[in-house]
């Protein structure tokens, strides 16, 4: 009953602020949703690749990873089935980081996100280069549990979350904007959630 009436009022405070999009309603839990299961992390085995349009295409271990420069983040997580969850604080790596090191070529304008067990997403290069755009390990105050996509994922606040993949293993830079996991089953390409991009 309190807790129900609080999600309200949170809800009412979030839409006056104009940060609810349309026919999304605010969530207090933490919704887990994927396709398929949750895969085993194994920090000795665990690989990350930045391949395709680059000039200096590269790997890392989870070591090297770690030892890249560190970020936080506050931002809202919008999913498509209509819960929003507001006020994440995320740290990790800047895709910006990520994206100054490879140096992509200037015929490339994609980036296509790779995850462990095949799931995809696409997205513009651009929007992976916003300030705010960040490859995650800790949903503050806690690292990242298996479930919501330890040891890490990508976190793209301005798009729908399943442009935010769990357990990320790599990112391909590409000329051409090609469908992803979802995208393929007629989610929209773009997904952004104030104009409503859920489906094409
Ligand atoms: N690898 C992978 N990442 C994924 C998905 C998935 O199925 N596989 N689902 C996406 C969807 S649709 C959403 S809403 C968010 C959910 O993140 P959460 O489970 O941490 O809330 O993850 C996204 N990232
Ligand atoms: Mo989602």
């Amino acid at each position: 009953m309190f807790v129900s009436s609080e999600r309200k009022r949170l809800e009412r405070e979030r839409r006056s602020e104009g940060r609810l999009p349309p026919g999304q309603s605010l969530t207090l839990k933490w919704p887990v949703l994927h396709a398929g299961a949750v895969p085993q992390f194994d920090p000795d085995t665990w690989k990350f690749a930045v391949f395709g349009l680059v000039d200096r295409p590269f790997e890392l271990t989870w070591q090297e990873f770690q030892a890249l420069p560190r970020k936080r983040v506050q931002a809202d997580f919008h999913c498509v089935t209509t819960w929003s969850k507001f006020d994440n604080v995320w740290e990790g790596v800047a895709m910006r980081t990520i994206a100054e090191r490879a140096m992509p070529k200037p015929e490339a304008r994609f980036v296509i996100q790779h995850c462990e067990g095949g799931y995809t997403t696409n997205t513009p290069l651009a929007d992976l280069l916003r300030d705010n755009v960040l490859l995650a390990d800790t949903h503050s105050p806690e690292p990242l549990t298996p479930e919501h996509g330890a040891p890490l994922r990508m976190i793209v606040p301005h798009l729908y979350a399943w442009k935010s993949s769990k357990w990320i293993r790599g990112l391909e830079f590409t000329a051409d904007d090609r469908a992803g996991y979802w995208e393929q089953r007629g989610y929209h390409m773009y997904g952004d959630p104030v104009r409503e991009q859920r489906f094409r």
